[in-house]
């Protein structure tokens, strides 16, 4: 059975979300951050980036959010992957572009404003931080002209995307892009998202 090692408030929430619309079976390892889960030598030993998400699936064993949800896919459910040259490649550019822009943006408002020791924080770094996830949302908030982001159906780019999308909405970051709020409203309501 697939091994998935994940930790609650983490890139685990992805992964988790497209190992339920895949429906396949998994056992969930849940890894404790603040007790140093994921520093062990019984961890390192399996996984040398000692982070989570992480995936073992018969020989393969897989870190990076992006990478797991595409292997995933493409293993258990190829129709998340889209049906053509195209719409693959708009899937990347969803996946990639949730993640290391507007997720890393919104990462940067929420630790200068919440999560790193007071005399730590920076506000106008959370503060440009907060206008640069502004910016890329109203890009988003355009390309949203249908119900889901590629190919007028879900895909892995819905989940991809939106869970970064997601993680900006709980920091208060998607006001004023109705498009993106009744987006993500619609990817609430999945069964799988709900687990
Ligand atoms: N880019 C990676 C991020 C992986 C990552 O850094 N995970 C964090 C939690 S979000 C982690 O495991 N940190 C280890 C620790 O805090 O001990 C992904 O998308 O999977």
């Amino acid at each position: 059975m697939l091994q998935f090692y994940g930790s609650p408030q983490s890139s685990s929430g992805r992964t988790q979300w497209m190992l339920e619309e895949c429906d396949v079976e998994y056992e969930h390892i849940v890894m404790d951050l603040r007790e140093g889960n994921t520093r062990t030598p019984e961890f390192k030993a399996i996984n040398p980036f000692c982070t989570v998400p992480f995936l073992i699936d018969g020989e393969i064993r897989l870190s990076e959010s992006i990478a797991i949800n595409m292997y995933l896919a493409e293993r258990y459910k190829p129709a998340l992957l889209g049906a053509t040259l195209a719409e693959r490649a708009l899937i990347w550019q969803w996946s990639l572009w949730g993640v290391t822009n507007l997720q890393a943006a919104a990462l940067r408002v929420m630790s200068h404003r919440h999560a790193l020791p007071e005399d730590q924080r920076r506000p106008q770094i959370a503060e440009n931080a907060a206008q640069a996830v502004n910016q890329m949302l109203s890009v988003l908030d355009a390309a949203l002209t249908d119900e889901f982001l590629v190919g007028q159906r879900f895909t892995a780019a819905d989940i991809n995307c939106g869970s970064a999308v997601n993680f900006a909405d709980r920091l208060g970051l998607t006001q004023g892009h109705p498009a993106t709020q009744a987006w993500l409203e619609r990817l609430r309501e999945r069964p799988a998202y709900q687990v």
